[in-house]
């Protein structure tokens, strides 16, 4: 018998929780918490658990496929590299580079090897046609932070442990476990705020797992946040509450501000929320009050028409209440390694801009490299010069993640090749004509080169394989290496690691300058995603600087702390953190004052009658987890929530089915659960169901399918700044189905 414990972080969600996973014999055993981690402390989730599940689950790929006369066949991995190189070099020279797109999903940001690889992909095929989940989800966020703080990772979280008083909207930390905040265990930290007497208010159209924790859950029209959050900011300047505090010497556009909220007084939107004028007043007055406050907003006000003005309005409230910035506010994480927004010279830099290119069709404009996720089908199907005719997916399933995934669908039939990284044949990945499995997580080493940018603390921990990666298996960074030798011409045999080492010797160049030269020998006992983070760590703001600080970090005083190296609680950061051109926080972004007149007139126009929303559920991560025994077993999860009021009004009976239709172009038919969690007039349906699909091979998930909320909504509509879909708030047509 050899049973031992490894430390893992685990990958499946942002908390970054450390595992501890028993090994026997080569065999996951058990996984628990780990309660050493100085970051999460023994916090972890059922979803923890199913990693299990995951690495023994007998339908997870263990070798590429290649697809002939329409059936997957086995292959070798050579076989596979030069089936590509066989189809994608001449339809390249046909069509140019950019007839070949490429989509980044979610679990890219959760393995090193992916994050650290994807963008030589992009590079060497030169291609504009990039799309990622983040068009499906933070890019609002990401644009916001970009014009106020100058970088699109300068992202301000709650500094929760310092805080009295939290305002979250459109979040729910207790079931999803925190996004664009990386913090393990919400509901223990929320509910140490309330003991030592903080508050925490919730504005959520349901009453989710974080609002029945909430001192005080407010309903709001789906959509309605931006006019919320306007009256709130019309309502500081009114009743003269703007404190600017600490940083008031670095703000820039003040003025303007005031300006561009005076057609929102709180009595003008009022209605429109759903939130009574002098609700939104006392809020406004709460949130000025509290010495230590922060306001955190995320899916719910990001995925809707005026996601990036919301984005920009949560932190707009942080910066007039005099808490952005301060321990007990929203803070700047500094992570050790990768951290974007140390790079350059502190406290002014490029900032972001928007739109150096537009998609073919629709003129969407190119927001931090990527083209809107919901623009892919139209490029694919839209024939004329550089249409769309190969596909990259990269971990990602938008058949079931993007909306209208049956026209999506359609689309990707119509290639004329595809390939998937993808660790299934799932919804997306049967298209392919050639699919490269990944490792599984347990059998590759990893370090959160996002989250810790994101981290409620400052933080480092790096996992080492728990378990051996199977004989011959090549690795996703290697994976990636291999398609960009392919797209550079340089063939699929290649030497992988020779690439490498030019490709970061020609960074090196760029970034360093003279030190290139050591620099590269300093870390040569190394290689791919290992090589990158010991660069970064040790010459990022910890680091030993390769000597010149002897006490500072390496990757390998990290590899020898399995419980990770806790950097301190959040410190300020302003003016350092910013690199806006100007060199301030930018109060009053002019692409953001050139949006209001949409969100005024929006204002004007009457609310539908029904609308639906999504909801995140403990037991389910995205499209890719309903597979894992763990976690698809208990009751049936994908189900309409539908208020009692409505649920009479339409003759819906709890347990009945229902027709969920958008404007007589689609339709599901989900089961209903009556309740009142839900307000009148909002239907809740979890996404990334959906799992019967032709095609796929994923037998569990197959049991129960569920359907997919994204056939029902519009790839039409999205935020016209930052390209993000709109997830929630679409309206909708709903009857009863005979039983
Ligand atoms: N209606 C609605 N739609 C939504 C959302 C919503 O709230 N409502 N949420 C959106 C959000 S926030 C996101 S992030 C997206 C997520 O949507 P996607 O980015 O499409 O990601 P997932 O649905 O998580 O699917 C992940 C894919 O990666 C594969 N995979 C899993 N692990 C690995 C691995 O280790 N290696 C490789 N190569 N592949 C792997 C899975 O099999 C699956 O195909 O969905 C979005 N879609
Ligand atoms: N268990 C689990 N955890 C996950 C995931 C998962 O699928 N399952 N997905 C991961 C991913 S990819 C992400 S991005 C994060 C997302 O993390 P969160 O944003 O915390 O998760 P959501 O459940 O999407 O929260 C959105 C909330 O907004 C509400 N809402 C909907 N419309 C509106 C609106 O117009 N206004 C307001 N104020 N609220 C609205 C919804 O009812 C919901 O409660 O979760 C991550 N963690
Ligand atoms: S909360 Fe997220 S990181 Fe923590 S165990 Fe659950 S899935 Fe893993
Ligand atoms: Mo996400």
């Amino acid at each position: 018998m050899t049973v031992s414990i490894a430390a893992r972080v685990c990958p499946l969600c942002e908390a970054c929780c450390g595992l501890d996973v028993h090994v026997d014999e080569q065999r996951v055993t058990a996984i628990r918490g780990r309660g050493t981690d100085v970051f999460s402390q023994g916090y972890m989730c059922p979803k923890g658990v199913a990693l299990k599940d995951l690495q023994d689950d007998p339908d997870r790929l263990r070798s590429p496929l290649v697809k002939r006369n329409g059936q997957f066949e086995p292959a070798t991995w050579d076989e596979a590299f030069d089936e590509i190189e066989r189809r994608l070099v001449p339809l390249r020279e046909r069509h140019g580079p950019h007839a070949v797109a490429v989509t980044v999903g979610n679990p890219s940001s959760h393995k090193m090897g992916l994050l650290l690889y994807f963008g030589r992909v992009l590079k060497a095929l030169g291609t504009r046609n990039a799309y990622s989940a983040s068009t499906l989800d933070q890019m609002p966020k990401q644009l916001s932070s970009g014009l106020m703080f100058g970088h699109w990772l300068s992202i301000a979280v709650p500094d929760i442990e310092r805080t009295d008083f939290l305002l979250v909207l459109g979040a729910n930390p207790a079931a999803s476990n925190g996004s664009l905040w990386t913090l393990p265990d919400f509901r223990g930290k929320a509910k140490a705020l309330q003991a030592r007497g903080g508050r925490l208010v919730v504005i959520d159209p349901r009453r989710s797992e974080t609002a029945a924790l909430a001192d005080s859950h407010l309903t709001i029209r789906p959509g309605g946040d931006v006019f919320l959050l306007l009256g709130m900011v019309f309502t500081l300047f009114d009743e003269r509450r703007v404190r600017l505090g600490a940083v008031a010497q670095h703000l820039a556009g003040l003025d303007d501000l005031r300006a561009a909220v005076q057609p929102f007084p709180p009595e003008a939107v009022a209605d429109r929320c759903g939130i009574e004028a002098a609700t939104i007043r006392g809020l406004a007055r709460d949130l000025a009050d509290a010495p230590r406050a922060a306001v955190y907003g995320r899916m719910g006000t990001c995925v809707q028409p005026f996601g990036t003005l919301c984005s920009w309005l949560i932190d707009v409230l942080n910066t007039i209440t005099g808490h952005l910035d301060q321990p007990g506010g929203v803070m700047f994480p500094k992570a050790p390694a990768f951290q974007a927004n140390t790079e350059g010279s502190p406290g002014r830099g490029r900032g972001v801009i928007t739109g150096r290119h537009v998609s073919r069709v629709s003129g969407a404009p190119e927001v931090f490299g990527e083209l809107p996720m919901v623009c892919l089908a139209e490029e694919i199907e839209t024939p004329g010069d550089g249409q769309v005719r190969a596909l990259i997916t990269i971990a990602s399933n938008p058949v079931l993640s993007s909306p209208n995934g049956p026209r999506l669908a359609k689309a990707l039939d119509s290639l004329e090749f595809m390939v998937s990284l993808d660790i299934y044949v799932n919804e997306t990945s049967r298209h392919a004509d050639v699919i490269l499995p990944g490792l599984a997580p347990l059998e590759e080493a990893h370090y959160d080169v996002a989250f810790h940018q994101l981290a409620y603390r400052n933080a480092a921990r790096f996992s080492a394989p728990v378990l051996p990666a199977p004989d011959g298996h090549v690795p996703e960074w290697q994976v990636l290496l291999k398609l960009v030798a392919i797209a550079k011409g340089l063939g699929s045999g290649a030497d992988v690691l020779a690439l490498d080492d030019e490709l970061l010797a020609a960074d090196l160049a760029k970034g360093a300058g003279a030190q290139a030269p050591a620099l590269l020998a300093a870390v040569s006992g190394l290689t791919g995603p290992e090589r990158l983070l010991e660069l970064s760590l040790r010459t990022g703001p910890y680091g030993d600087g390769f000597g010149q600080r002897p006490d500072g970090l390496t990757l390998a005083r990290l590899k020898a702390a399995p419980d990770g190296i806790d950097l301190g609680p959040l410190q300020p950061r302003i003016p350092e953190v910013l690199r806006t051109p100007s060199g301030k926080v930018e109060l009053a972004p002019p692409m953001l004052l050139a949006d209001l007149p949409r969100a005024l007139a929006d204002l004007a126009r009457a609310a539908p009658d029904l609308v639906i929303v999504g909801r995140r559920q403990v037991r389910s991560n995205n499209s890719w987890m309903h597979n894992l025994p763990t976690l698809a077993k208990g009751p049936f999860r994908c189900t309409a929530l539908v208020h009692p009021a409505d649920a009479e009004r339409l003759g819906l009976v709890d347990g009945g089915m229902a027709r969920i239709a958008r404007n007589g172009t689609s339709s599901i038919d989900a089961q209903v659960e009556v309740s009142d969690e839900v307000m009148p007039g909002v239907i809740s349906l979890p996404h990334g169901w959906g799992h019967a699909l032709p095609g796929a091979r994923l037998s569990v998930a197959a049991a129960r399918p569920g359907v997919n909320l994204n056939d029902v909504l519009d790839e039409s509509l999205r935020d016209p700044l930052s390209g993000n879909a709109v997830l929630g708030g679409v309206e909708v047509q709903v009857a009863a189905l005979p039983s």
